[in-house]
Protein backbone atom coordinates (compact mmCIF):
# COMPACT_ATOMS: atom_id res chain seq x y z
CA UNK A 1 0.00 0.00 0.00
CA UNK A 2 1.48 3.42 -0.50
CA UNK A 3 2.38 5.70 2.13
CA UNK A 4 -0.37 8.23 3.06
CA UNK A 5 1.17 11.58 2.81
CA UNK A 6 -1.81 12.83 3.75
CA UNK A 7 -3.85 12.09 6.77
CA UNK A 8 -7.48 12.46 6.09
CA UNK A 9 -9.79 12.10 8.92
CA UNK A 10 -13.62 12.90 9.68
CA UNK A 11 -14.90 14.99 12.36
CA UNK A 12 -18.61 15.24 11.96
CA UNK A 13 -19.03 17.35 8.61
CA UNK A 14 -15.35 17.91 8.81
CA UNK A 15 -12.85 16.71 6.65
CA UNK A 16 -9.17 17.00 8.50
CA UNK A 17 -6.26 16.81 6.01
CA UNK A 18 -3.41 16.48 7.78
CA UNK A 19 0.08 16.68 5.62
CA UNK A 20 2.39 13.99 6.58
CA UNK A 21 6.01 13.97 5.48
CA UNK A 22 7.32 15.57 9.37
CA UNK A 23 10.49 14.59 8.96
CA UNK A 24 11.02 16.51 5.91
CA UNK A 25 8.82 19.25 6.99
CA UNK A 26 6.06 18.38 5.25
CA UNK A 27 7.58 19.64 2.18
CA UNK A 28 5.87 18.27 -1.23
CA UNK A 29 6.67 15.74 -3.46
CA UNK A 30 5.04 15.33 -6.46
CA UNK A 31 3.08 11.59 -4.50
CA UNK A 32 2.28 13.88 -1.69
CA UNK A 33 1.12 16.77 -4.59
CA UNK A 34 -1.39 13.98 -6.15
CA UNK A 35 -2.78 12.50 -2.85
CA UNK A 36 -3.20 16.18 -1.76
CA UNK A 37 -5.17 16.59 -4.83
CA UNK A 38 -7.12 13.48 -4.41
CA UNK A 39 -7.73 14.36 -0.62
CA UNK A 40 -9.51 17.26 -2.01
CA UNK A 41 -11.73 15.81 -5.17
CA UNK A 42 -13.61 13.27 -2.28
CA UNK A 43 -14.25 16.04 -0.18
CA UNK A 44 -15.66 17.88 -2.97
CA UNK A 45 -17.61 15.09 -4.13
CA UNK A 46 -18.42 13.79 -0.23
CA UNK A 47 -21.99 15.58 0.38
CA UNK A 48 -21.49 14.85 4.08
CA UNK A 49 -18.73 17.34 4.19
CA UNK A 50 -19.07 20.88 5.02
CA UNK A 51 -15.68 22.14 5.82
CA UNK A 52 -12.10 21.43 4.99
CA UNK A 53 -9.27 22.00 7.64
CA UNK A 54 -5.84 21.62 6.38
CA UNK A 55 -2.81 21.29 8.80
CA UNK A 56 0.75 19.99 9.25
CA UNK A 57 2.25 16.73 11.16
CA UNK A 58 5.42 17.47 13.33
CA UNK A 59 6.31 20.96 13.42
CA UNK A 60 6.24 22.80 10.08
CA UNK A 61 3.16 23.30 8.09
CA UNK A 62 5.06 22.95 4.96
CA UNK A 63 8.42 23.78 3.54
CA UNK A 64 7.27 23.83 -0.20
CA UNK A 65 8.55 22.11 -2.76
CA UNK A 66 10.67 18.99 -1.58
CA UNK A 67 14.08 20.48 -3.60
CA UNK A 68 15.25 16.53 -3.20
CA UNK A 69 12.41 15.66 -5.18
CA UNK A 70 13.70 13.97 -8.91
CA UNK A 71 11.05 15.88 -11.08
CA UNK A 72 12.66 19.19 -9.79
CA UNK A 73 16.29 18.41 -8.03
CA UNK A 74 18.86 19.79 -10.90
CA UNK A 75 21.29 17.08 -11.72
CA UNK A 76 24.93 17.41 -10.99
CA UNK A 77 26.23 15.83 -13.88
CA UNK A 78 28.17 17.22 -15.77
CA UNK A 79 26.74 18.03 -18.94
CA UNK A 80 23.27 16.86 -17.84
CA UNK A 81 20.06 18.53 -19.37
CA UNK A 82 18.42 21.15 -17.18
CA UNK A 83 15.22 20.32 -15.85
CA UNK A 84 11.73 22.08 -17.01
CA UNK A 85 10.16 22.63 -13.61
CA UNK A 86 7.56 23.98 -15.08
CA UNK A 87 6.05 20.53 -15.64
CA UNK A 88 5.42 20.65 -11.61
CA UNK A 89 3.81 23.85 -11.28
CA UNK A 90 1.08 22.79 -14.67
CA UNK A 91 0.72 19.14 -13.26
CA UNK A 92 0.30 19.73 -9.71
CA UNK A 93 0.07 22.67 -8.07
CA UNK A 94 -1.91 24.56 -11.04
CA UNK A 95 -4.71 21.98 -10.88
CA UNK A 96 -3.96 22.07 -6.77
CA UNK A 97 -4.26 26.02 -6.05
CA UNK A 98 -7.50 26.00 -8.51
CA UNK A 99 -9.05 23.35 -6.54
CA UNK A 100 -8.12 24.88 -3.65
CA UNK A 101 -9.79 28.12 -4.73
CA UNK A 102 -12.78 26.25 -6.36
CA UNK A 103 -13.65 24.03 -3.42
CA UNK A 104 -17.62 23.87 -2.96
CA UNK A 105 -17.26 23.74 0.90
CA UNK A 106 -14.88 26.22 3.00
CA UNK A 107 -11.24 25.80 3.48
CA UNK A 108 -9.40 26.42 7.09
CA UNK A 109 -5.25 26.42 7.06
CA UNK A 110 -4.24 26.11 10.61
CA UNK A 111 -0.53 26.50 10.31
CA UNK A 112 1.39 25.09 12.71
CA UNK A 113 4.64 25.83 12.28
CA UNK A 114 6.66 26.99 9.38
CA UNK A 115 5.22 27.79 5.92
CA UNK A 116 7.75 28.13 3.33
CA UNK A 117 7.63 28.50 -0.87
CA UNK A 118 4.36 26.86 -2.16
CA UNK A 119 3.91 25.71 1.28
CA UNK A 120 2.55 29.59 2.44
CA UNK A 121 1.25 30.17 -0.62
CA UNK A 122 -1.20 27.10 -0.25
CA UNK A 123 -2.38 28.09 2.82
CA UNK A 124 -2.54 32.14 1.73
CA UNK A 125 -4.68 30.46 -0.82
CA UNK A 126 -6.88 29.03 1.59
CA UNK A 127 -10.36 30.94 2.91
CA UNK A 128 -9.19 31.45 6.66
CA UNK A 129 -5.81 31.17 7.85
CA UNK A 130 -5.39 30.71 11.20
CA UNK A 131 -1.62 30.04 12.71
CA UNK A 132 0.17 29.05 15.67
CA UNK A 133 2.37 32.11 17.33
CA UNK A 134 5.52 30.07 16.58
CA UNK A 135 4.77 29.74 12.81
CA UNK A 136 6.15 31.69 9.95
CA UNK A 137 5.95 32.71 6.64
CA UNK A 138 8.81 32.73 4.23
CA UNK A 139 8.47 33.30 0.50
CA UNK A 140 11.71 31.26 -0.01
CA UNK A 141 11.65 31.05 -3.99
CA UNK A 142 14.06 34.33 -4.32
CA UNK A 143 16.60 32.39 -2.26
CA UNK A 144 16.72 29.57 -4.97
CA UNK A 145 16.61 31.72 -8.15
CA UNK A 146 12.97 31.57 -8.94
CA UNK A 147 9.81 33.73 -8.33
CA UNK A 148 6.66 32.89 -6.32
CA UNK A 149 4.43 30.48 -7.60
CA UNK A 150 1.46 28.21 -5.70
CA UNK A 151 -0.41 31.46 -7.13
CA UNK A 152 1.60 34.17 -4.90
CA UNK A 153 2.12 36.76 -7.33
CA UNK A 154 -1.52 37.05 -7.46
CA UNK A 155 -1.96 36.28 -3.80
CA UNK A 156 0.47 38.80 -2.18
CA UNK A 157 -0.22 41.77 -3.73
CA UNK A 158 -3.90 41.74 -3.19
CA UNK A 159 -3.24 40.87 0.69
CA UNK A 160 -0.54 43.51 1.27
CA UNK A 161 0.24 45.73 -1.19
CA UNK A 162 2.50 46.09 -4.13
CA UNK A 163 5.31 47.57 -1.43
CA UNK A 164 4.97 44.64 0.95
CA UNK A 165 4.60 42.11 -1.41
CA UNK A 166 7.47 42.84 -3.16
CA UNK A 167 9.59 43.20 -0.06
CA UNK A 168 8.31 39.49 1.11
CA UNK A 169 9.04 38.30 -2.07
CA UNK A 170 12.33 39.44 -2.97
CA UNK A 171 14.02 39.00 0.22
CA UNK A 172 12.59 36.24 1.14
CA UNK A 173 12.56 36.72 5.28
CA UNK A 174 10.99 34.96 7.57
CA UNK A 175 7.69 36.59 9.00
CA UNK A 176 6.61 35.66 12.19
CA UNK A 177 2.71 34.78 12.85
CA UNK A 178 1.55 38.03 14.36
CA UNK A 179 3.49 40.33 11.70
CA UNK A 180 1.89 38.54 9.04
CA UNK A 181 -1.74 39.09 11.00
CA UNK A 182 -0.57 42.40 11.45
CA UNK A 183 -0.14 42.69 7.75
CA UNK A 184 -3.52 40.94 6.92
CA UNK A 185 -1.60 37.73 5.29
CA UNK A 186 -3.91 35.45 7.28
CA UNK A 187 -6.84 36.09 9.49
CA UNK A 188 -5.47 34.89 13.12
CA UNK A 189 -2.71 33.98 15.54
CA UNK A 190 -3.57 31.64 18.56
CA UNK A 191 -1.89 30.45 21.49
CA UNK A 192 0.10 27.20 19.73
CA UNK A 193 -1.54 24.81 22.23
CA UNK A 194 -4.72 25.89 20.91
CA UNK A 195 -4.04 26.03 17.80
CA UNK A 196 -6.07 21.97 16.97
CA UNK A 197 -8.48 23.13 19.09
CA UNK A 198 -9.48 26.70 17.97
CA UNK A 199 -9.57 25.53 14.36
CA UNK A 200 -11.29 22.63 14.37
CA UNK A 201 -13.98 25.02 16.77
CA UNK A 202 -14.09 27.08 13.69
CA UNK A 203 -14.64 24.49 11.34
CA UNK A 204 -17.11 23.15 13.15
CA UNK A 205 -18.66 26.31 12.97
CA UNK A 206 -18.14 26.64 9.54
CA UNK A 207 -19.70 23.19 8.94
CA UNK A 208 -23.08 24.40 10.79
CA UNK A 209 -23.37 27.36 7.88
CA UNK A 210 -25.24 27.50 4.95
CA UNK A 211 -22.46 26.18 2.60
CA UNK A 212 -23.68 27.67 -0.34
CA UNK A 213 -23.66 31.38 0.83
CA UNK A 214 -20.49 30.89 2.40
CA UNK A 215 -19.05 29.93 -1.24
CA UNK A 216 -21.05 32.48 -3.27
CA UNK A 217 -19.29 35.28 -0.94
CA UNK A 218 -16.01 33.85 -1.49
CA UNK A 219 -16.30 34.19 -5.57
CA UNK A 220 -18.03 37.03 -4.85
CA UNK A 221 -15.48 38.85 -3.66
CA UNK A 222 -13.07 37.08 -5.77
CA UNK A 223 -15.05 38.46 -8.57
CA UNK A 224 -15.30 41.96 -7.39
CA UNK A 225 -11.50 42.15 -7.64
CA UNK A 226 -11.64 42.30 -11.13
CA UNK A 227 -14.71 44.51 -10.94
CA UNK A 228 -16.10 48.12 -11.36
CA UNK A 229 -18.20 49.21 -8.47
CA UNK A 230 -22.12 49.24 -10.42
CA UNK A 231 -20.59 45.53 -12.14
CA UNK A 232 -19.83 44.19 -8.39
CA UNK A 233 -23.24 45.37 -7.22
CA UNK A 234 -24.72 43.57 -10.37
CA UNK A 235 -22.97 40.14 -9.48
CA UNK A 236 -24.11 40.92 -6.05
CA UNK A 237 -28.03 41.03 -7.07
CA UNK A 238 -27.72 38.25 -9.52
CA UNK A 239 -26.40 36.15 -6.78
CA UNK A 240 -28.45 37.01 -4.05
CA UNK A 241 -31.39 36.34 -6.05
CA UNK A 242 -30.57 32.82 -6.49
CA UNK A 243 -29.04 32.34 -2.75
CA UNK A 244 -33.04 33.39 -2.01
CA UNK A 245 -34.25 30.88 -4.03
CA UNK A 246 -32.66 28.28 -1.91
CA UNK A 247 -33.03 25.78 1.09
CA UNK A 248 -30.91 27.48 3.33
CA UNK A 249 -32.23 31.26 3.05
CA UNK A 250 -35.95 29.98 3.60
CA UNK A 251 -34.71 27.84 6.99
CA UNK A 252 -32.80 30.94 8.45
CA UNK A 253 -35.34 33.28 8.31
CA UNK A 254 -37.59 30.46 9.42
CA UNK A 255 -35.58 30.05 12.55
CA UNK A 256 -34.44 33.59 12.64
CA UNK A 257 -38.64 34.11 13.15
CA UNK A 258 -39.28 30.93 15.52
CA UNK A 259 -36.24 31.49 17.78
CA UNK A 260 -34.67 28.27 17.14
CA UNK A 261 -31.29 27.27 15.56
CA UNK A 262 -31.16 26.63 12.00
CA UNK A 263 -30.42 23.41 10.49
CA UNK A 264 -28.80 24.46 6.56
CA UNK A 265 -28.24 21.14 4.12
CA UNK A 266 -27.45 23.02 1.25
CA UNK A 267 -24.48 22.68 -0.57
C1 LIG B 1 13.72 20.15 3.06
C2 LIG B 1 13.03 21.27 2.59
C3 LIG B 1 12.64 21.31 1.23
C4 LIG B 1 13.62 19.23 0.96
C5 LIG B 1 13.45 21.57 4.65
N1 LIG B 1 12.96 20.27 0.47
N2 LIG B 1 14.00 19.14 2.25
C6 LIG B 1 7.55 24.60 -7.40
C7 LIG B 1 7.87 23.88 -8.57
C8 LIG B 1 9.14 23.64 -9.02
C9 LIG B 1 10.27 23.88 -8.47
C10 LIG B 1 10.53 24.52 -7.29
O1 LIG B 1 9.60 25.01 -6.42
C11 LIG B 1 8.31 25.11 -6.43
C12 LIG B 1 7.70 25.77 -5.31
C13 LIG B 1 8.50 25.98 -4.05
O2 LIG B 1 7.96 25.74 -3.00
S1 LIG B 1 10.10 26.58 -4.14
C14 LIG B 1 10.57 26.77 -2.45
C15 LIG B 1 11.01 25.47 -1.83
N3 LIG B 1 11.25 25.63 -0.42
C16 LIG B 1 12.36 26.18 0.08
O3 LIG B 1 13.24 26.66 -0.61
C17 LIG B 1 12.47 26.14 1.58
C18 LIG B 1 13.70 25.38 2.00
N4 LIG B 1 13.73 25.19 3.44
C19 LIG B 1 14.08 26.16 4.31
O4 LIG B 1 14.38 27.28 3.95
C20 LIG B 1 14.13 25.77 5.76
O5 LIG B 1 14.24 24.37 5.85
C21 LIG B 1 12.88 26.25 6.55
C22 LIG B 1 12.93 27.78 6.69
C23 LIG B 1 11.58 25.83 5.88
C24 LIG B 1 12.92 25.61 7.96
O6 LIG B 1 14.18 25.88 8.55
P1 LIG B 1 14.61 25.07 9.85
O7 LIG B 1 13.51 25.10 10.83
O8 LIG B 1 15.93 25.62 10.28
O9 LIG B 1 14.75 23.53 9.40
P2 LIG B 1 15.92 22.86 8.52
O10 LIG B 1 16.36 23.77 7.45
O11 LIG B 1 16.96 22.34 9.44
O12 LIG B 1 15.14 21.63 7.83
C25 LIG B 1 14.86 20.41 8.50
C26 LIG B 1 15.00 19.27 7.53
O13 LIG B 1 14.02 19.42 6.50
C27 LIG B 1 16.36 19.31 6.83
O14 LIG B 1 16.73 17.98 6.57
P3 LIG B 1 17.81 17.23 7.49
O15 LIG B 1 17.97 15.88 6.85
O16 LIG B 1 19.07 18.05 7.45
O17 LIG B 1 17.19 17.18 8.86
C28 LIG B 1 16.06 20.01 5.54
O18 LIG B 1 16.96 19.71 4.51
C29 LIG B 1 14.68 19.46 5.21
N5 LIG B 1 13.95 20.38 4.35
N6 LIG B 1 12.88 22.13 3.61
N7 LIG B 1 11.92 22.33 0.73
Amino acid sequence: MSEHLIQIEQHGGVRLLRLNRPEALNAFTAAMLGQLRQALEAAAEDSATRCVLITGAGRAFSAGQDLADPHVAPSREPGAAPKDIGHMLDHYYIPLALRLRSMPVPVLAAVNGVAAGAGANMAFGCDLVLAGESASFLQAFSKIGLLPDCGGTWLLPRLVGRAKALELALLGDKLKAVEAERLGLISRVVPDAELQDTAMAIAQKLAGMPTRALVETRRALDEALKLDFEPALKLEAALQSQLGFSHDYLEGVAAFMDKRKPEFKDR
